[in-house]
């Protein structure tokens, strides 16, 4: 790969659609070329994520500013990086690694860290004129991922009384990504219009979705399904996905469902879900079982594997080591990518690259606090993930990577 000597990094404190701070990061090339990217900051945050470093200065932000991780990379990173000449992805992602010195990016943060990570992967990107989704996956990165697309909002996304976090559609009879988004906003509207003939709330989660009060989830996915029928699709053609983010609900080896009061056992779990998956078309599980429940994972793995994808995200959080003991011990069958799990982008390819030669499906997925930044559509395409994760048609942080993707796919399909 090309090295390019870096000439300048900045930082900045921004803004997420949580309106909470979030870092920014300019990386300067010597031939002039820059990349610019934005971490995400999620929620649900899985126990074995990488750090994401905040202030803790009461005064500012309610002790959420990011203004240390920021001088970080206006100081330290950005001396160390000029001072050191020339990187490749790897060597600049190992670099920042080293420099950091710890076992989860706690001193430089892994806010901080990806920023100027993804940043510096756009500038190359830039100074080859090639758009990123080209730039990190050659000629081979060519398939526009599905959508799994969340649109009705619960658990800790929304103040409402559902606890599974998200209900998602997925357009799979859709010939192309386009087709498929068209389906999927549809259902959504269409939604939206029966949340209001019943005198439900038709206010947005934090990922878009709707976010009413119902009387079960089960009601919500009646809901969904029936929003699919009233859109003149079937059932054949758009299927359902859950992320339940059940390590939410975890405390001392059972499940207690905050909103609902409601306990529950891993096996009592596992029984529910085989119950909805024989009366729904539901064909993906995320975080059916929490994070630290291994045993959950194989039994789950075991029952449902073989009918539905049961993706791992508070679970593997993008790190190789996690997915590799979910592989030696058979916990579930996909994985989710969030890139700011981890903290640099050649982690991110690594554990990409272990899931898809170990036959595990990869879902590229957002945060729920998020920005324009719009990395995340390119990288699916890219490694030819295959499916994405990214909120509802609604929130101008989601529809930045749908109308990203929308514009990939017309590169890719225009032959002059
Ligand atoms: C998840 C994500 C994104 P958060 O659990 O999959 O939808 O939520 O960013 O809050 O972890
Ligand atoms: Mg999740």
């Amino acid at each position: 790969m090309k090295e390019n000597k870096i000439i300048k990094v900045e930082g900045f404190e921004l803004m997420d659609s949580r309106s909470n701070p979030t870092v920014g990061a300019r990386v300067t090339l010597c031939d002039g070329s820059c990349g610019f990217a934005i971490s995400p900051s999620g929620a649900s945050t899985g126990e074995f994520e990488a750090h994401e470093k905040r202030d803790g200065d009461s005064a500012r932000y309610s002790g959420k500013g990011v203004k240390t991780a920021v001088e970080g990379i206006n100081g330290e990173i950005c001396r160390e990086l000029t001072a050191k000449g020339c990187f490749t992805q790897r060597s600049l992602d190992e670099f920042l690694i080293s420099l950091d010195g710890t076992e989860n990016k706690s001193r430089l943060g892994a806010n901080a860290i990806l920023a100027v990570s993804l940043a510096f992967a756009k500038a190359n990107a830039s100074s080859l004129k090639l758009p990123l989704y080209r730039y990190l996956g050659g000629i081979n990165g060519v398939t526009l991922p599905k959508p799994m697309m969340n649109i009705l909002n619960g658990g800790a996304h929304a103040a409402n009384n559902i606890d599974i976090q998200e209900f998602m559609i997925m357009p799979v009879g859709a010939e192309s990504f386009s087709e498929g988004l068209r389906y999927c906003s549809e259902i959504y509207h269409t939604l939206g219009s029966i949340l209001k003939e019943r005198g439900k709330a038709t206010g947005v989660g934090d990922e878009g979705g709707f976010a009413p009060d119902l009387e079960s989830d089960e009601e919500a996915i009646e809901l969904i399904v029936e929003a699919i029928n009233k859109s003149g699709y079937t059932t054949d053609d758009i299927k359902i996905a859950l992320d339940v983010a059940s390590s939410e609900w975890y405390k001392s080896g059972e499940y207690l469902m905050p909103k609902r009061n409601q306990k529950m056992t891993a096996d009592g779990l596992i029984d529910y879900y085989e119950n909805l998956i024989k009366k729904y078309p539901i064909i993906s599980i995320e975080d059916g079982v929490a994070e630290e429940d291994w045993t959950a994972w194989n039994a789950i793995t075991g029952r449902l594997g073989d009918r539905v994808q049961l993706v791992g995200d508070d679970l593997f959080v993008t790190n190789t080591a996690r997915l590799a003991k979910g592989i030696a011990e058979g916990a579930g069958n996909a994985i989710l990518i969030k890139p700011n799990q981890i903290g640099t982008l050649t982690e991110t390819l690594d554990v990409i690259e272990l899931a898809q030669k170990n036959g595990y499906k990869t879902v590229i997925s957002h945060r729920s606090g998020e920005s324009e930044d719009t990395t995340i559509a390119d990288l699916a395409v890219a490694v030819n993930a295959g499916q994405i994760k990214t909120g509802a048609p609604c929130r101008t942080d989601r529809v930045a990577k749908y109308n990203r993707l929308l514009l990939i796919e017309n590169e890719l399909n225009c032959r002059c």
